[in-house]
């Protein structure tokens, strides 16, 4: 690409101002495999300390304004008062995750469980979820099940939908106002032979039929090798049911790495359908979220570089010349088609991010300006006995 026209940098830069970018209360707590979780120094100790990170990221990069909370990971006894903390370091509390997945009482499933008591227990959970986003003001239930079978005949797959069915039902019953029920998919893990919500075919079923509310959400490392990702957003997209992400990058499996990091391309190209169907403001309701676990690099700064990574991809999709690339594809130009494609994902934004940060009134190396902060030393120092992300708390 040429220099950058008055006009398209202008469109750019408001494009990216408006973005919004929702961080997760856990990665900011030690996490690891199921081999190690190496320790670092300066954790969160509480939720309040996850929002004063969350808060960092936000202050440094200008476009992170909500943090994403697990519950009980994230369980406060007063929600009114962590939101109000939230409020005043400068960030809000975003979506609500349940947690069906650490009960022992979960062993062979929490809402597709065969024991309908395990089910109630299960379904009454989400409920809570319902009751924590009352206090909270969150407007987003974000369900995962762990829930799936390990081998042939374990059980049945069909009165297991019904008892997703069911159990989606009733959460979905009890939202109120602009609250959503936005329902995650996962091929694999820890269910291996098949589980319950595999993949964006089956959440979108259950979720037509649970209605206006209810929307799919999109985890980056939830598929096989190879799936055409932006295909499933182009999908979704036109059928009005996406309603957020959780990005991240993998090689192999839910590697949970910074989002950009092991393929720029890919997060261009889903970037690239969103900019295209006019997806990115806020107003037309997806949720931009992280989900990243940042076992070995320093976690504050993770986090802000995958902001970073999010807003470059997105930086890229905008200088899409989308009048070349229509007239190309009307034409029939395949090469030509291909090469405005290219030309934009080829074009060095970082100039570009800098000036949007200067125009925000932020240091335009959000990096380098928090390792000059000394946030990481002060909380080093405050925070003594930091906590497990989750994973094995
Ligand atoms: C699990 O693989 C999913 O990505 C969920 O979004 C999960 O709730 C999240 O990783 C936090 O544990
Ligand atoms: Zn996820
Ligand atoms: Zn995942």
């Amino acid at each position: 690409m040429t220099e950058i026209d008055p006009t398209t940098r202008r469109r750019v830069l408001d494009g990216l101002r408006e973005q919004r970018i929702e961080t997760p209360s856990w990665a900011y707590g030690n996490s690891g495999t199921r081999f190690k979780v190496f320790a670092q120094d300066g954790v969160p100790r509480d939720p309040y300390e996850k929002v004063a990170d969350a808060a960092t990221v936000h202050r440094f990069t200008g476009v992170a304004p909500t943090v994403a909370l697990h519950i009980p990971w994230d369980r406060v006894d007063d929600y009114a008062a962590l939101a109000g903390y939230a409020k005043e370091q400068g960030v809000e509390l975003g979506t609500i995750n349940a947690n069906v997945f650490q009960d022992d009482d979960y062993k062979l499933g929490s809402v597709t469980n065969p024991d309908p008591a395990v089910r109630r227990k299960a379904i009454g959970h989400l409920l809570e979820c319902v009751d924590v986003m009352d206090a909270t003001g969150s407007r987003d239930l974000k369900l995962w099940f762990s829930d799936g079978t390990n081998y042939p005949g374990q059980d049945s797959v069909r009165e297991r939908q019904d008892r997703l069915a069911e159990a989606l039902r009733q959460a979905h019953n009890r939202l109120t106002g602009q609250q959503r029920l936005l329902l995650e998919y996962k091929l694999f893990e820890p269910a291996f032979y098949m589980t319950d919500v595999p993949d964006w075919g089956t959440a979108y079923a259950h979720c037509l039929e649970l209605g206006e509310r209810a929307q799919v959400v999109i985890d980056t490392g939830h598929h096989a090798p190879g799936t055409n990702i932006e295909f499933i957003v182009a999908f979704l997209l036109r059928a009005g049911k996406l309603g957020a992400f959780d990005f991240n990058s993998r090689f192999y499996a839910d590697d949970d790495l910074m989002v950009g990091s092991a393929d720029p391309f890919q997060l261009f190209r889903i970037m690239h359908e969103i900019v295209q169907a006019d997806a990115l403001r806020p107003s037309y309701g997806i949720a931009f979220m992280l989900d990243q676990c940042h076992n070995i690099e320093p976690k504050v700064q993770a986090v802000i570089r995958s902001v970073l990574n999010v807003q470059e991809a997105t930086a890229k999709a905008l200088l899409v010349d989308v009048a070349a690339l229509t007239d190309a594809q009307r034409n029939g130009d395949v090469l030509e088609a291909n090469a405005v494609l290219m030309d934009a994902y080829n074009t060095d934004v970082r100039p570009l991010l800098r000036e949007l940060r200067e125009e925000m009134g932020l240091d335009p190396d959000p990096v380098a300006a928090y390792k000059r902060s000394g946030y990481l030393k002060r909380v080093r120092a405050e925070r003594v006995g930091g906590k497990q992300a989750g994973w094995g708390a």
